[in-house]
């Protein structure tokens, strides 16, 4: 009802509408209408009220409510619909949920906070309300599962670019699905996948990107590794801006995937990984593996050349760069 309730008020941005008529309009009691005026005013919204007049809506915080957000939205399918929520577990495991029962492609899971968010391998995503962006979009690709990770690669490539049109500074991928600014992790991919042996049901491409974030607050742990546009821009960034070029990023790039296959994808990502010849150190299933990078092949896969000379093909890990 939130939404509905901005709805009416930016209908007429500069006149009262009474409480009766919001009331009437949206089949609610007059105490509704005024409990749910209490509550848009937590979230930061400027309502003034005038017994006579009725509400005129003065300022809007930046929520990601779909009526904040949609009418930037500049996407022909990705958003057009958008599930907003001010908590959630993980917008992953909702939209998963939702992809289940049946929710077109396209539709976005978004929440103001996580309380399980999550990162490859049962690690947790930190999502402080208010402040970042967390959420994911349900994709359903006409192809088999073992090019999955290729949509990985592909988000990673869409994240990074819409860093770089936003704030004109360089991001790096990290394999397999962190982006860097300055070094530092900014945005993490996680993407779950629905499938059969030979068909994708879905993919539920899940990012979460530190936007407004000061350095104090990242738990102590990942204060040295991580950081937010803000710290980075020097200023506070606007999330539904910064969504908007998200959201058009990914929609052009999955296109591109879709329409031109995979090697415009591989190519793209080579070039913002940088990651050819570069000493790592990588941690697959309990094993560390010292070497360098050789590349990564057709489906995401790293190959590494190990110290001992070995050619080796990483599926899935993490990744130290060595001097
Ligand atoms: C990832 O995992 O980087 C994937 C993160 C995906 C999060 C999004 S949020 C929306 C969607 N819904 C979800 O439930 N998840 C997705 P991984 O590569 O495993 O990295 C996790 C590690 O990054 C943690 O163990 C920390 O060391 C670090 N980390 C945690 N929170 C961070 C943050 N906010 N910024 C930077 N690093 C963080």
């Amino acid at each position: 009802m939130d939404d509905e309730i901005l709805k009416l008020l930016r209908e007429s941005p500069s006149a009262f509408l009474s409480g009766e008529e919001v009331s009437r309009r949206l089949k609610v009691s007059r105490t509704a209408v005024w409990k749910r005026m209490k509550r848009l005013r937590t979230l930061g919204y400027e309502i003034e009220a005038s017994t006579r007049s009725g509400y005129r809506l003065i300022r809007s915080p930046d929520l990601l409510l779909p009526s904040e957000i949609k009418p930037l939205l500049k996407t022909k399918w990705i958003g057009k619909t958008v599930h907003h929520f001010h908590v959630l577990d993980s917008t992953n495991s909702k939209a998963y949920q939702l992809a289940l029962n049946g929710a077109d492609e396209g539709e976005v899971v978004i929440s103001e906070s996580q309380g399980k968010g999550k990162g490859r391998l049962g690690r947790q995503w930190f999502s402080p309300p208010y402040l970042n962006l967390y959420l994911s979009v349900i994709l359903r690709p006409k192809m088999s599962p073992h090019q999955a990770s290729l949509i990985t690669l592909m988000a990673a490539v869409a994240t990074a670019d819409a860093i770089q049109k936003f704030s004109g500074l360089l991001p790096l991928i990290k394999w397999p699905n962190d982006i860097l600014l300055g070094g530092r992790k900014i945005a993490g991919l996680l993407n779950e996948i629905h499938s059969e042996t030979d068909r994708i049901h879905f993919v539920i491409l899940g990012i979460g990107m530190n936007l407004n974030m000061d350095e104090k607050m990242f738990p102590e742990e990942i204060r040295t590794v991580a950081t937010s546009l803000k710290i980075e821009m020097g200023r506070m960034i606007s999330r539904k801006a910064f969504l908007q070029a998200l959201l058009q990023e990914l929609e052009k790039w999955y296109t591109i995937f879709m329409r031109q296959g995979g090697a415009v994808i591989l190519k793209a990502w080579r070039d913002r990984a940088q990651i050819k010849g570069r000493g790592v150190k990588v941690t697959s299933f309990g094993e560390t593996l010292v070497g360098r990078a050789i590349d990564v092949d057709s489906d995401g896969a790293l190959i590494l050349q190990t110290e001992g000379g070995e050619r080796r093909r990483v599926v899935a890990g993490d990744i130290v760069y060595k001097k």
